[in-house]
């Protein structure tokens, strides 16, 4: 568990010790929890980090923060939990090199159709999954990279407005 998540907890122990538990505040406590980032995060005990990902009919992602540590083994899983077709609503997790231009990069990914919206020969792409539809999920393992800030976005056609996010390496 993260320091972060420890400290929030012990935050709602605080509230909810001081017994003045009214439904206003039963109510606040409720929408703090909604607005908590979740990380679908485990460390499984074969030492491989797993996230699940998620992507929907309404182009979001359910995290905009991944954090892994330096030389973890990350599983990773998108699942597009919508319903609509790979052509019109597809997604996939591209993890770019630090520095590049984002939406350079997603413009070079539109015209790359063939290639499942990865750009050829492009030196921009750490890691990426394949390009899902609705229903389906797709799992890719790799190294963390060194310690740093990485951008990773969905590739598809106009997603990566609001397809982005960070994968922090600690
Ligand atoms: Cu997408």
């Amino acid at each position: 568990m993260k320091l972060s998540n420890i400290s929030f907890l012990l935050l709602l122990l605080i509230v909810t010790s001081c017994g003045n538990s009214t439904d206003d505040k039963k109510e606040e406590k409720q929408s703090i929890k909604i607005n908590q980032p979740t990380s679908e995060q485990q460390e499984a005990e074969d030492g491989v980090t797993e996230i699940l990902l998620t992507g929907n009919d309404q182009m979001r992602f359910n995290l905009k923060q991944i954090k892994v540590k330096a030389g973890d083994k990350v599983k990773l899983t998108l699942k597009h939990i919508g319903e609509l077709d790979v052509n019109v609503m597809g997604h996939n997790f591209v993890l770019l090199e630090p520095e590049t231009n984002i939406n350079d990069f997603a413009s070079r990914a539109v015209a790359a159709k063939d290639n499942d919206y990865i750009p050829e020969n492009t030196e921009n792409v750490i890691v990426h999954t394949k390009m899902i539809g609705g229903g389906e999920q797709t799992s890719i393992t790799f190294d963390a990279p060194k310690k740093g800030v990485y951008d990773f976005i969905c590739s598809f056609p106009g997603h990566v407005a609001l397809m982005q996010g960070k994968f922090i390496v600690e």
